[in-house]
């Protein structure tokens, strides 16, 4: 049988296929509580609030027996880190440039799952990032690989560019022996991290991961990290790309997974003139159009003041009277970082008056160099 599910997974397009057993994840519920007490899951509440699933998969479904864990290659064609160095560019994390992996391995695992299931009395649950279960833990567990010190899944054939989905299940299967741990005294994934997000190898705190600031947080992301965002507009693959595992990956041949080229590098002077309309058809099927419009052009409005490119600073002004707050005062920032202190006070003069939202205010305050209360504001500048 395990053969059998082993062949149907290839077929399917998965580059690997592994098992364990649920009693084989003794250091979870420790270090799962660990980084949830840190708070280091910033405002992913929805991490805390199933825990004790997440940590005990038995606790999800009491028949689980084993866990199947697959693998899916979706290795760039390009260079990641060659694209952050676009400035009047976009750079949109490898991932998310082509079709939502959700629903791609979603589709394959239920496809393997109902193989598994037709095969005898077995019943199945499969998962892929949508349900509390911890899916690098559980194939490293299994031996697809092991959790680098960029916390990332690296399997020593495919390296860190996979992509995973877990199968839980009622059959009972040998468990496949544990990844063992081939970082050694590398550490080159924790020294290009911009903006510091590793407390310590092997723990991620999320509140400063740019994946987490650009995609998971909703509100404007606070100003001590917009530099060191850059061009990124749509999560960040550093640590993923510098990784020397990855000269051993092959190219992802799952042509449901292909790049879109129109994702690779896209003008930010495009992308700051998205309308909610233009922004749906450019994004369509992708994991980008889950966060909305109005978060995706905060990232453009910070990735434009980076580029310090002077005609990118129409652009911004454009979008000083959007219809989001959340855009209005990235809006605003961008152009204190490419305009002159006289010109971003003529433009508060003409926007400013009018703003009602006290954190695009603060923006204001902030861009026109302004120290006196509101009401004074344009009087003093
Ligand atoms: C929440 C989440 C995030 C958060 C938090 C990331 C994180 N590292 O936890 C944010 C938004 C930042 C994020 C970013 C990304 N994500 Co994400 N994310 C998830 C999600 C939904 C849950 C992960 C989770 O449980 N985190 C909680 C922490 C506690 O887990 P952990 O890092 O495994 O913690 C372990 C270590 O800290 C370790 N540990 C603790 N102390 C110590 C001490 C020692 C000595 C050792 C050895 C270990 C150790 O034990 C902990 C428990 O096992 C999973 C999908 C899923 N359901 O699993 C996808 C998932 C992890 N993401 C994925 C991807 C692709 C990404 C990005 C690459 C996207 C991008 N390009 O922007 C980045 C990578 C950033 C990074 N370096 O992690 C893939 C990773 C595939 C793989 N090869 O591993 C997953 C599995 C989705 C999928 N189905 O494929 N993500
Ligand atoms: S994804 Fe980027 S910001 Fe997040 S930990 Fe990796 S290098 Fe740092
Ligand atoms: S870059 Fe080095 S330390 Fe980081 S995960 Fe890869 S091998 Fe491990």
């Amino acid at each position: 049988m395990r053969r059998l599910l082993e062949a149907r997974a290839r077929d399917l397009g998965f580059c690997g296929l592994r098992v364990t057993r649920p009693d084989r994840l003794p250091d979870l519920p420790g270090r799962l509580s660990a980084w949830l007490a840190e708070g280091a899951h910033g405002t992913m509440d929805w991490m805390s609030e199933r825990a004790d699933q997440r940590a005990r998969p038995t606790g999800l479904w009491p028949g689980l027996r084993s866990i199947v864990v697959v693998a899916m290659n979706y290795r760039p064609e390009n260079d990641p880190l060659a694209l952050v160095a676009l400035k009047d560019r976009g750079a949109v994390a490898a991932y998310a440039q082509r079709r939502d992996y959700h629903e791609v391995l979603k589709g394959k695992l239920k496809e393997l799952g109902g193989y598994l299931s037709a095969k005898g009395d077995v019943r199945v649950k499969v998962f892929c990032d949508t349900a509390p279960v911890m899916e690098k833990t559980l194939a490293e567990a299994a031996g697809l690989g092991w959790q680098g010190k960029h916390t990332v899944l690296i399997s020593r054939a495919h390296g860190n560019w996979l992509l995973l989905g877990a199968i839980y299940t009622s059959a009972e299967f040998e468990p496949d022996v544990s990844g063992r741990d081939h970082c050694g005294s590398c550490r080159a994934c924790l020294d290009i991290c911009p903006t510091d997000a590793f407390p310590a190898p092997y723990r991620l705190d999320a509140r400063r991961c740019i994946s987490y600031l650009t995609i998971e947080y909703a509100g404007p992301i606070p100003v001590g990290f917009r530099p060191a965002i850059g061009n990124r507009v749509f999560g960040c693959d550093d640590c993923l790309a510098v990784c020397p595992w990855n000269k051993f990956a092959r190219t992802s041949a799952e042509t449901r997974l292909a790049a879109r080229v129109e994702l690779d590098a896209p003008p930010l002077a495009d992308l700051a003139a998205l309308d909610d309309a233009a922004f749906r058809s450019l994004f369509a099927g992708t994991p980008v159009k889950r966060t909305g419009r109005d978060r995706f052009l905060r990232n453009v409005m910070i990735a434009v003041g980076n580029s310090g490119a002077r005609d990118l600073a129409d652009p911004a002004i454009a979008r000083l009277a959007d219809d989001s707050s959340l855009v209005r005062g990235m809006a605003v920032w961008a152009c204190g970082q490419l305009l002159e202190p006289e010109v971003v006070r003529a433009l508060h003069r003409r926007y400013g008056p009018g703003e009602a939202d006290p954190h695009v205010r603060a923006e204001w305050r902030a861009a026109a160099g302004l120290t006196e209360p509101w009401a004074d504001e344009t009087s003093a500048a």
